[in-house]
């Protein structure tokens, strides 16, 4: 394993720090300290070293034109109706910063923390403490978020977090994918998704608490087919394209929850998580302002993946758990295995 630490660059007088490890196949994983932010996976390919993420050149890209690109999301993944809450008997309101809900951790989330990084064998390793002060959740978290790169081809993101007071917790990554060598969007990229239900989404796509059914729709992943065909599906509705919260079924450890492929490159990237929901969202707004690296930015020019707990389990117990009581100590794992 090749190691590397640098200055990507630096916002409001502090340094942005770059880390990269290279494994034994020059598979290369980097990251920024800067939202502890997947910057890179570069895969080498009869085109050369191919990054199969999207990325800017500049820390104030991500700043003005894209906060939540391939950032660490938290504390919440999705959307908070009105930021409300309870803990048992206890209501909470966490700052709103969408709509008058809260999306993606709210004012400060994870992805504007200027993380504490280091490199430790095949591990980048990010720390933080995240405050209620800084925030507005309530109670204090510790966070490392793990990077590991194998010499197998996986990536492991590993949040691990001890609670001070009670809070929610409900971490992802918003790594948007795109497996085109050329300066092409994902519309011939093929996806797999190990799901048969989604959430309900109503205004302001907050969850209603009801699901619906994917089979025979456009939100049909569950035979693999290609994202061009779901999002030309959806051009009459106000999204034009993905915007979901998939249900994952039941699956062994060891079964994928999603496949994202370029057969045309032969290019594969398949997401393991014992978790129940992926977040499927195809960059369907996206425009000229945003100065990706080798891709002009448009709608659908990347995929995002983000596996997570449905986000309506901060108001329905039967879909998960996002609470922590005081002392708690909670460890979540996505892994992506990249086969080229
Ligand atoms: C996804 C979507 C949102 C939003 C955001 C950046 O999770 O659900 O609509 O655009 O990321």
């Amino acid at each position: 394993m090749q190691a590397k630490q640098t200055v990507f660059d630096t916002l409001n007088g502090e340094d942005i720090n770059q880390y990269s490890l290279t494994n034994t196949n020059g598979v290369t994983l980097s990251c920024l300290s800067y939202g502890a932010n997947w910057y890179e996976l570069k895969v080498p390919t009869t085109n050369g070293d191919q990054n199969l993420i999207l990325n800017f050149p500049k820390i104030n890209d991500y700043v003005t034109t894209n906060p939540y690109l391939n950032m660490s999301i938290g504390r919440t993944a999705g959307r908070i109706g009105a930021g409300k809450f309870k803990i048992g008997e206890h209501e909470y309101k966490a700052p709103t910063n969408e709509s008058g809900n809260t999306l993606h951790g709210g004012i400060h989330g994870f992805n504007e923390i200027n993380w504490a990084g280091k490199i430790a064998a095949n591990q980048i390793i990010f720390t933080h403490t995240v405050t209620s002060q800084a925030d507005g959740f309530p109670g204090d978290l510790d966070v490392t978020i793990t990077y590991t790169l194998t010499d197998d081809n996986r990536i492991y993101l590993d949040y691990k977090v001890v609670s001070h007071g009670e809070t929610v917790f409900n971490p992802t990554n918003h790594a948007y994918f795109n497996l085109n060598h050329a300066d092409q969007n994902i519309k011939n990229l093929e996806l797999f998704l190990r799901s048969s239900q989604r959430l309900e989404l109503g205004d302001a796509k907050i969850p209603t608490g009801k699901t619906l059914a994917n089979t025979e729709t456009p939100y049909d992943f569950q035979t693999t087919k290609a994202l061009g065909a779901a999002i030309d599906g959806l051009q009459d509705i106000p999204e034009k394209g993905l915007d979901d919260v998939f249900l994952i079924d039941q699956h062994a450890d060891n079964e994928p929850i999603a496949i994202l492929a370029n057969p045309d490159e032969n290019l594969r990237v398949k997401i393991f998580s014992q978790r129940n929901a992926i977040v499927c969202f195809t960059a369907n707004g996206f425009g000229a302002d945003q100065p990706y690296i080798d891709k002009t930015g448009q709608p659908y020019v990347g995929v995002a993946l983000e596996s997570q707990i449905t986000p309506n389990a901060i108001f329905d117990p039967a879909y998960g758990d996002l609470t922590l009581h005081d002392g708690e100590t909670k460890h979540y794992q996505t892994h992506y295995l990249v086969e080229f």
